[in-house]
């Protein structure tokens, strides 16, 4: 039997304020939850969502560093930035926050020091690495070395990004302090740990027992963790940036992000209801559900529940539905290779556009498995789906009525059996719509709402209203009035969906109160309501707009190719009266042409300011003979000529070779006289 619950608390991983938010974090949890809470509350139903900054950890000092800012500097810039894009996208939090309030820092000091006085800790000593001069322990990020598998010399005291093997900082080789360079020394340092060891028989039978409903790749990895036996977990660091841990001889010491960060969720509940908060996490009526991606699936199933469990007074969630990842054009989306599409650029970009990704992301949500995003399915989406159907069936609704009826509904008449099909295929959509949404099946959820427009589309189509104007009025007004009720349903249908549109409907059709109960109904609208001036709800958005997306990534592609190349090494010293013998000048391309039969070289005339050159170079690839002439070049003076292809080449032309192994021709960045000399 299914728990009825009084409320519903949903909560949204908090995104790092180390960098602005990306298509990644709304398709795998912004969005979901975002749907989600709409529904219920369109539905009338008691619902918070909590959402904020996550501003702890190691990654935000070390950008701190690396920009010679302070830490809340990095986490005040990425916060606005992040609310902001929330805002803009129209993710409806009831409260956005951020875990360096005042009100989070005493409630996650509250928390752990419950916790450490109920002796629900192990105190343990172990040996870390400590830089000596900056006098301070190294968290593991603050450590690199020869990686023990690869030989790769800038691997992390916690990965080796070059063969992805994770590490203990103690398995480097030649370890070195990234703060000063310093070899480190180890020394002793004590920590707390939470026993997960000692919660493990009650988190074996509360998920594998009591919610095997929960969605497979949630279950799957608990099910591998705990079956690989579950071990002490350390919740304090030794850091200067974070929530100081409150015990006496803890001096240097904060709270690991990942114990503070959880119980932010509990922080901005305070915040919003300083005086009601408890209802929401103490009361077995309240549903608390987790909006997370799948990295953080531990630390919502296994963690936070055990932490909730030892305080003993808090609820456990109820569901936590876990997307995959989405990816970018087939790669991995990842801000330090800024390979990814950013929200705040995108509105820059799409201004008005926040439906059309919402809908995108929603259509193609990572939720059972890892997806793709890519701009050609971004058009056609918005091309075939919102454009074609949707924007199509409203649009020709809105117009028939202001041609033939002044804009006004016209009544509804005696019903055919057709109309009784549609309205009651209709009216079905309803259930669908909440079966999904109530199981966190946003993609079948969307897919049932858009069914709602294709049969609005298919009975104007099959009615064909513009043919029977001239024979039977009569008819026309039930066909649309039928067609404006639904125009009228889809306002509804797809306000948790797409909440800017929905709006816009509702206000073509002058839809002020409604919830979701209503939705189905084929009275909303009365004769004789007024409609607005018809608009375009969505437009075509064109090739070469995609085109320039593509081009945009392809140039980031280029760009980190050109960061990870490693020049070749140095070549072994040469003296400057060698160099002296080189006769390296600047000469002008006064003709050039491809070398038949040989696909790689150009004939080069050269105005060498001594009566004229040719040369013959190897750049045919990469350039277009006609292109080059007119253009400055430097080339080698005094080489003996050679015959290539059967050309006598009378020096050699200088160019550099890119990273991909292209070549670039040397040219003065100013006009010169043919001729001069280089030196
Ligand atoms: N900040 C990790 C992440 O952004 C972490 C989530 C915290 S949720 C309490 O993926
Ligand atoms: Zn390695």
């Amino acid at each position: 039997m299914e728990k009825k619950f009084k409320r519903t608390l949903v909560t949204t991983a908090l995104p790092y304020a180390n960098g602005p938010v990306h298509i990644g974090h709304l398709a795998g949890v912004y969005v979901p939850a975002d749907i989600y809470t709409r529904y219920l509350r369109l539905k009338g139903e008691e619902v918070v969502m909590i959402g904020g900054s996550d501003e702890h950890g190691v990654p935000i000092t070390i950008k701190a560093k690396a920009e010679g800012i302070t830490p809340q500097d990095v986490v005040d810039r990425y916060h606005s930035i992040i609310k902001k894009s929330f805002e803009d996208f129209g993710i409806s939090f009831d409260v956005y926050s951020r875990t360096s309030s005042d009100i989070h820092k005493k409630t996650a000091s509250d928390f752990f020091r419950k916790l450490y006085d109920k002796g629900e800790f192990i105190e343990k000593t172990s040996e870390q690495y400590y830089d000596e001069q900056a006098n301070q322990f190294l968290a593991d990020r603050y450590i690199t070395g020869t990686c023990p598998h690869c030989k790769n010399e800038r691997a992390y005291g916690d990965q080796c990004e070059a063969c992805g093997t994770s590490l203990n900082a103690t398995d480097l080789i030649n370890p070195k302090s990234a703060i000063t360079g310093n070899t480190p020394v180890l020394k002793e340092t004590k920590h707390w740990y939470l026993p997960l060891d000692k919660h493990e028989p009650f988190l074996r039978e509360w998920i594998l027992e009591n919610h095997k409903e929960w969605k497979s790749n949630v279950y799957g990895q608990c099910k591998s963790w705990l079956d690989m036996g579950l071990q002490p977990r350390a919740v304090s660091r030794d850091l200067d940036w974070g929530v100081p841990v409150p015990v006496d001889g803890a001096e240097g010491k904060v709270l690991y992000v990942w114990f503070d960060a959880p119980i932010g969720y509990i922080s901005n509940t305070i915040e919003l209801f300083p005086d009601s908060w408890e209802k929401w996490w103490k009361d077995e009526d309240t549903k608390l559900v987790h909006f997370i991606g799948k990295d953080n699936i531990v630390f919502h199933c296994i963690v936070f529940p055990a932490m909730l469990k030892a305080d003993g007074s808090y609820i456990l969630p109820e569901n936590v539905p876990a997307n995959e990842f989405l990816n970018l054009e087939g790669d991995k989306i990842s801000t330090s290779r800024n390979w990814a599409v950013w929200l705040h650029e995108y509105l820059e970009e799409f201004p008005g556009k926040q439906d059309v990704l919402r809908y995108v992301l929603t259509a193609n949500a990572p939720e059972t498995k890892d997806n793709d995003f890519t701009w050609k399915d971004f058009q056609a989406r918005n091309n075939n789906e919102l454009v074609a159907i949707l924007g199509n069936f409203v649009n020709r609704a809105m117009v028939l009525t202001h041609k033939y009826f002044e804009g006004k509904v016209p009544a509804c008449g005696i019903l055919t059996e057709y109309d009784e099909q549609t309205l009651s295929d209709f009216a079905n959509v309803k259930a669908e719509v909440e079966h999904y949404l109530e199981q966190y099946r946003f993609r079948d959820a969307l897919k049932e709402a858009m069914n709602l427009a294709r049969i609005g589309n298919k009975y104007l189509a099959d009615t064909e209203p513009w043919k029977l104007a001239k024979t039977d009025m009569e008819r026309v007004k039930t066909i649309m009035n039928i067609s404006l009720q639904i125009v009228a349903n889809l306002g509804i249908a797809f306000e948790p969906f797409l909440p800017f549109s929905a709006k816009t409907l509702r206000e073509f059709v002058g839809l002020n109160q409604f919830n979701w109960e209503e939705l189905g109904r084929t009275d909303l609208l009365k004769e004789g309501d007024y409609l607005s001036e018809p608009s375009l709800l969505f437009e075509k958005i064109e090739d070469v707009t995609v085109e320039a997306q593509i081009q945009k990534l392809l140039d980031t592609k280029k760009a980190n190719e050109l960061k990870a190349y490693t020049p070749a090494a140095v070549k072994e010293d040469t003296s400057f009266d060698d160099f002296m013998k080189m006769d390296i000048r600047v000469g002008t391309v006064l003709e050039c042409a491809k070398v038949p039969k040989a696909d790689k070289l150009l004939q080069f005339k050269i105005d060498d300011g001594m009566g004229g050159r040719t040369i013959v170079s190897g750049i045919a690839k990469f350039y277009n003979p006609e292109d080059l002439v007119g253009k400055q070049v430097c080339f080698i003076a005094n080489f003996p000529p050679r015959k290539l292809k059967g050309i006598e080449s009378q020096g050699m032309i200088l160019s550099a070779e890119d990273a991909d192994g292209r070549l670039v021709l040397i040219t003065p960045s100013d006009l010169v006289k043919s001729g001069c000399q280089v030196g």
